[in-house]
Order: structure tokens, then C-alpha cells, then sequence
């Protein structure tokens, strides 16, 4: 891996600019895409994504007096110092946040670490619905865990990493994107059952069967996802009160009308339809896979862009629009993924129309005045490790 190589061989050296001493290793950590499986990790659900070629990178060294400084090569400014003893939820801001936030939650865990280096650098894109700030969490989990000799399996690791997210930085995420940047697997998605993290590697070869999967960047981001996705976590937690079950993967597809008759408020009703299908559909997905018949996917991937659009209403007018251009332009199918309005989407297209339909979802961009999308294909890669 001539790529990695390269990777830790400008670290390792900055790491030595800005501290003094070399780092005693280096990891990295995917960013991830998910192929189905779209607001159903905070309700016990089912979700398949597969980790991306792009990582996150940290060059680490132990310290011994109390100390976290972190710096990052892809953000002006020089090396920020923080005391492990005055870390608490909400006192760090940007991107220093999510490394500091995973030391807090291991600390708060009672693990003894007693200070850090860490000199960071990522390509995975940010604001793009990547997952660009579990990849920060995760290689930052997985050094400590390394140089700590902590022992945690990669599950623990990513719920830490989760606690960091959700208490430390104050974001309500699911478990799915850390689970994926610390447990996918090269060539496979991951079918991750988001209540006990149960977790079964589902081979992904889109390549062998002359298919390919592309992320479409939109490269837009809506301010209203932040309250929003609050807002739907609540939404659903409410379904499954009114509804008597620990959360909406209880209510089983079969019994999904009878659930919907007892919801008066029609926007319940969507937002728990919504996430009983998206269930649904996973299922489905994977069964298709096993089946060895990739591109039956195809429909399934459309009718959760659908479903996210009009029932759980997280999509935007930019990823309507990659989806319906690529679907006009041949496409098998495709879908927003990730949280939503904004972001990315995933399009699946046979290997000899995938320049076909890159041109015309660029096109439909043009044509309407967005900014050009980042467009990308994306191949099953490794979760997080380490490098050096
Ligand atoms: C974001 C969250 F971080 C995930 O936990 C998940 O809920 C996703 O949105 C929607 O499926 O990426």
C-alpha cells in the first residue's frame, strides 16, 4: 500500500516539526457511505454501510503530564494545548472537539491515559455526510486504545466514541457511523444491527459484477439539519411510546398498518412508516445481495430515497435532483445518505453508463445554477488501523 506508505512518511515528520520527538505510531480511520438503512440506528434499527478509501490519519505519541495537544494539517492555526483535567462536555469548540471528546469519554470510562500528541490529517471530505468527524473519533480511539494497551474491542470503541459525540460535542447521532469507521472490512458492507451491535460482514464486490456505486457530493449542507435531526429522533421516540415498544425496530413490517391506525397525527404515522420500511428494506437489500443479484438493489435503493423524501422529509432540492437525473439517466438506482439535507447521495449504475450518468447529474446541476457536485465511485475499503 504504496498510498499509506506515503501517508505516515509526511506525518511523521511534521509530527517531529511540531513536537520535538517522533510519534510512536500511526493510525487511520475511515470515513463511510451508507448504502441503506437511513435513520434507523437511533431506533434499534438496521443499517449496511461500507467504509471509503478516504481516512482520517493521526501520528501519536503518549504523554505523561496531563496534556492533549492536537493540530491538524488541513486547518490554518498552530497546535492546540488542552489539560485532560479541565475536558468537559461543551468546553472545547471545532475540530479539536471530536479527538478531545473521545479522550474525555475514555477518561470519564476510568481509563488511565495521561496525556497525548496528536498531529492529524484526513481527505475525508468534511460538510459532505462522509462521516468526515467519526473518522477523527475513531483514529483517535484506536491510537489510544493501541498506546494505552486499553484492550477495548472496536464495538466499545465506537461507543465511546459515540458518547464523545453525543455528550462532549452535543450532537444526538446514532451509533452507525463510528461503528463503520472502526469495524467495516475491505470488499464488504457492514449489516450492523444497531441494538445489541451484533454485526455481519456482507461481501460488496460491485467491480466483479460490472456494476459501480457513486457518491454524488452535493457539496451542500442546510442549516436546518441540525435542529431537524433532533427533531426526528424525538419524533420517533414518541412513535414508540405511543406505540408500547422500546423503539420502532420492535414494530414488525407485517404489522406495520395496524401500528399506523393507532397514530393520529399523520406526521407520526410518516415518520414511523418511514423507519418500519427502511427496516424493511435493508433486509431486502441484503437478501438480494446473498442472492448474488446486485442489481435487484437497484429499486430498493430509489424507494428509500423516496421514503426519506416524503415520509421522514430529510432530503433537499439538490438530492432530489441527483436522484432523479441519474435514475433519467440510466441509473439502477440511487438515494440520499447519511443524516440529509445535504450532503451525499449514492447512485448505483452499470460500470459502462457510470461516466454517462456523472455527466448528467452534472448537467441537471448546471442546468438549475447549483455548484458543480463531487462525484467519486466508491469501492468497499478497510476499517480503522494501523499504519506504522
Ligand atoms: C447521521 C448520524 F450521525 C447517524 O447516526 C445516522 O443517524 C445518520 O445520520 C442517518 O442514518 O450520519
Amino acid at each position: 500500500m504504496t498510498g499509506e506508505a506515503g501517508v505516515t512518511e509526511q506525518l511523521e515528520p511534521a509530527f517531529r516539526d511540531l513536537y520535538g520527538t517522533g510519534p510512536e505510531g500511526v493510525w487511520a480511520a475511515p470515513g463511510r457511505v451508507n448504502l441503506i438503512g437511513e435513520h434507523t440506528d437511533y431506533n434499534d434499527g438496521f443499517v449496511l454501510p461500507l467504509a471509503l478509501p478516504h481516512t482520517a490519519r493521526a501520528a501519536v505519541a503518549r504523554r505523561d503530564d496531563g496534556v492533549l495537544r492536537l493540530h491538524s494539517a488541513d486547518v490554518g492555526g498552530g497546535v492546540t494545548e488542552l489539560r485532560l483535567d479541565e475536558l468537559e462536555p461543551g468546553g472545547v469548540q471545532g475540530w479539536e472537539a471530536y479527538p478531545a471528546g473521545v479522550v474525555w469519554a475514555l477518561l470519564d470510562a476510568g481509563h488511565p491515559v495521561t496525556g497525548l500528541d496528536l498531529h492529524l490529517a484526513s481527505t475525508v471530505p468534511t460538510g459532505a455526510g462522509l462521516s468526515s468527524s467519526a473518522a477523527l473519533e475513531i483514529v483517535t480511539a484506536l491510537a489510544v486504545n493501541d498506546l494505552y494497551d486499553l484492550g477495548l474491542q472496536r464495538w466499545r470503541l465506537a461507543r465511546l466514541a459515540q458518547r464523545a459525540e453525543n455528550v462532549f460535542v452535543g450532537v444526538p447521532c446514532g451509533i452507525m457511523d463510528q461503528t463503520a469507521s472502526a469495524c467495516c472490512t475491505e470488499g464488504h458492507a457492514l449489516h450492523l444491527d444497531t441494538r445489541d451491535l451484533g454485526q455481519r460482514q456482507v461481501p460488496f464486490d460491485l467491480a466483479a459484477e460490472g456494476l459501480r456505486l457513486l457518491v454524488v457530493d452535493t457539496r451542500v449542507k442546510h442549516q436546518l439539519g441540525d435542529g431537524a435531526y433532533a427533531n426526528r429522533r424525538s419524533a420517533c421516540e414518541k412513535g414508540a411510546a405511543l406505540l408500547d415498544v422500546p423503539a420502532l425496530r420492535d414494530i414488525p413490517y407485517e404489522e406495520l398498518a395496524g401500528a399506523l391506525a393507532r397514530l393520529d397525527d399523520p406526521v407520526l404515522r410518516r415518520r414511523v412508516r418511514h423507519v418500519v420500511t427502511e427496516n424493511h428494506r435493508v433486509e431486502e437489500v441484503i437478501g438480494r445481495l446473498e442472492a448474488g443479484d446486485p442489481r435487484a438493489i437497484g429499486p430498493l435503493l430509489t424507494a428509500g430515497h423516496v421514503s426519506l423524501r416524503d415520509d421522514f422529509e430529510v432530503s433537499c432540492p439538490e438530492l432530489d435532483l441527483v436522484v432523479a437525473s441519474a435514475e433519467d439517466a440510466g441509473a439502477l438506482g440511487a438515494r440520499m445518505t447519511g443524516g440529509g439535507f445535504g450532503g451525499s447521495a449514492v447512485v448505483l449504475v452499470e460500470e459502462d453508463g457510470a461516466e454517462e450518468v456523472g455527466r448528467a447529474v452534472t448537467a441537471a446541476f448546471a442546468a438549475r445554477g447549483h455548484r458543480a457536485p463531487r462525484v467519486f465511485t466508491a469501492v468497499p475499503a478497510a476499517g480503522a488501523r494501523r499504519l506504522a
